[in-house]
């Protein structure tokens, strides 16, 4: 091993790490003012990527095998990862995200405006999470839909059962046939999404998989990566064809989204805008109730297919 001998004085080529510095009881305050010596813990850069491979390679180990996955960490998939974790410690729960930044389209509330506007009765939600909102009569508002974002997600990610990975993109089902001549879904096939994006301009790159007894897809609408899940049914014969999105209606749109969250065939439940490319339901712009109780809905179809 290439250590040199000023390194090696630090660092053993037998052990990996240095003798740990002890900060636990530093604050930052006792820091300010004192820059002149300041000195970060010394490091070799082999630890630093170590510690981010072993991590990530035993997590794509654990979860290879998951309880549920969630595909696509918007506002609906977030919504269902955080009801699930929390009545559910014991799910292994994945949560695979086509983006690097999690979040879907919830980091405004509607074209480049911040504030997020929720309709009663989902300000239950915000309550649940810790969100704080303005009251408007039927509806809240959150300040930022920045800040609803980021609070939903730090929670979510400090579930010891949860694993996001990001900027991964599910490009296929695993399916496995049934009795009727249909298919069940078993699983997802995996890429990174820079890889998914390039299978046209480089050679075939073979995916990987996840295998579990239930997926929850929270794509989106049809877009540039939305609907995922619900296009592949179509083409695998297993729904006829796509609804469509249809126009904006916020009052029979956000009902709706939450009402038909469902289990659209074995193993497979959709929720969030994707389900209007199912039904075609009228989309409803910028409110965000719909999606959340949406999320909340799928968990509970996710925990009657555990309880059966
Ligand atoms: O990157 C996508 C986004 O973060 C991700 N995604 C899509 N395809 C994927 C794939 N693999 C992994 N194949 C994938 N991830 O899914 C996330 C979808 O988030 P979103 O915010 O688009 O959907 P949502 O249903 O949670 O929220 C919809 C919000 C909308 S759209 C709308 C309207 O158009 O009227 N109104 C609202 C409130």
């Amino acid at each position: 091993q290439e250590v040199s001998v000023h390194e090696s004085k630090i660092f053993s080529t037998k052990t990996e790490f240095a003798a740990p510095v002890k900060s636990a009881t530093k604050t930052v305050e006792s820091m300010l003012g004192q820059w002149d010596n300041f000195q970060f813990a010394p490091i070799r850069e082999s630890q630093v990527s170590r510690a981010m491979t072993r991590r990530y390679f035993a997590d794509l180990d654990k979860y290879a095998e998951s309880d549920v996955v969630i595909v696509g960490a918007g506002s609906c998939g977030l919504s269902t990862a955080y009801m699930l974790a929390k009545q559910r410690p014991d799910l292994k729960i994945a949560i695979i995200e086509a983006g690097v930044a999690p979040g879907g389209g919830a980091w405004l509330g509607g074209q480049l405006f911040s504030a997020m506007i929720m309709r009663k009765p989902a300000d239950a939600f915000l309550r649940e999470v810790g969100v704080a909102y303005e009251e408007e009569g039927n509806y809240v508002v959150v300040k930022h839909a920045a800040l609803f974002t980021s609070t939903i997600l730090s929670k979510v990610l400090q579930f010891p059962n949860v694993k996001l990975f990001n900027a991964t993109a599910v490009e296929d089902l695993i399916t496995r046939p049934t009795a009727d001549g249909r298919v069940r879904i078993a699983g997802v096939v995996t890429n990174w999404t820079l890889v998914s994006m390039h299978h046209d301009d480089q050679s075939c790159m073979d995916p990987n998989t996840i295998n579990a007894p239930i997926i929850v897809s929270t794509t989106g609408h049809d877009g540039p990566f939305g609907a995922f899940s619900v296009k592949r049914l179509v083409s695998m014969d297993q729904i006829k064809q796509l609804g469509g999105m249809r126009g904006l209606d916020m009052n029979t749109a956000e009902d709706a989204i939450v009402k038909r969250t469902r289990e659209i065939v074995p193993g497979l439940i959709v929720g969030g805008m994707e389900l209007s490319e199912v039904d075609g339901a009228n989309r409803m712009g910028p409110t965000f109730g719909a999606m959340v109780l949406s999320g909340c809905k799928a968990a509970e179809e996710v925990l009657k297919v555990f309880d059966e």
